[in-house]
């Protein structure tokens, strides 16, 4: 079962080696466009790939009440934008209200491109906004390309991490299905699909279990590359005591069950061999 590879930190820098898949909020619906919000401490980083320049007059509309009947209506009858962030003549971008670039609401946002300006990145201050939960967004590029084509369609959501929750006890479970991954159209479409649903998870604050039963074929309990099981916020598997406690030699395997429907199998494997370096709790 995958886990969530650490989260680079975002560093304004005109490159997207620092994003990850999950943080893409566009649909995949303008082709060569990439579109990505995150949370980070108290900004909302967003980046945007292009296959032309970005330049003047590009505007990002952001609809932080969620309420389309309330801020600027653009083209006279969408979006609903309580405030946007547009690209100025000499590349610097600010923040506004009412139409494109209209009213100044802050200065210089922290932006960045790449070499070729087909990249960008910028930072808007939470609290510049109203600190929203989630900003519903539209975008043009160069008063060209519009994002989503129509403005009434579904706007690319943004979410902060930090939403306060009305009843901490509940959690979701996210279940990964071998079977279904065997059946998916790319076992690793279904990874990212799978992590990307404990991305949403986590930013929206709900905390999760992950399920599956899950068969590893290949584990080398010792030696200088001996693989490392990640276990992630498991209730009961949260220690190596407990994992031993848990774990059974069922013939050449062992067999670490937390219940009926979900265990690790590592094959050709014994159990003594097992010790706590090859697992790891966060
Ligand atoms: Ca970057
Ligand atoms: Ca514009
Ligand atoms: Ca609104």
């Amino acid at each position: 079962m995958p886990t969530l590879p650490a989260k680079p930190r975002i560093a304004l820098d005109g490159s997207l080696t620092d994003w990850i898949a999950s943080e893409r909020i566009d649909y995949n619906d303008l082709s060569g466009y990439s579109f990505y919000a995150q949370p980070q401490d108290d900004r909302f980083y967003f980046a945007l790939s292009a296959p032309t320049a970005i330049g003047p007059n590009t505007t990002f509309w952001l609809n932080t009440d969620q309420n389309t009947a309330t801020g600027y209506q653009i083209f006279g009858n969408a979006g609903g934008a309580e405030y946007n962030v547009n690209i100025k003549t000499d590349g610097t971008v600010a923040l506004y209200s009412g139409a494109a670039g209209q009213t100044l609401v802050l200065d210089n946002l922290q932006i960045a491109y790449s070499a070729d300006r087909r990249t960008i990145e910028f930072a808007i201050p939470k609290a510049a906004i109203g600190t929203p939960p989630v900003i519903k967004t539209l975008f043009d590029v160069n008063d060209t390309v519009f994002g989503p084509t129509n403005y009434s369609a579904q706007p690319y959501i943004a979410y902060d991490n930090n939403v306060s929750r009305t009843d901490p006890s509940h959690k979701i479970g996210i279940v990964y299905s071998a079977t279904t991954a065997a059946h998916y159209f790319s076992p690793t479409a279904y990874s990212q699909l799978f992590m990307a649903v404990q991305s949403q998870a986590m930013q929206a604050g709900i905390s999760f279990d992950t399920f599956g039963k899950d068969i590893i074929a290949d584990f080398a309990a010792s030696g200088a590359a001996h693989d490392i099981i990640n276990i992630r916020a498991n209730p009961m598997l949260n220690s190596f005591a407990a994992v031993m406690s848990r774990a059974t030699q069922v013939g050449t395997s062992v067999v670490i069950a937390q219940n009926s429907a979900n265990s690790i199998t590592l094959l050709n494997t014994s159990r003594s061999s097992l010790s706590s370096a090859d697992f790891r709790f966060v």
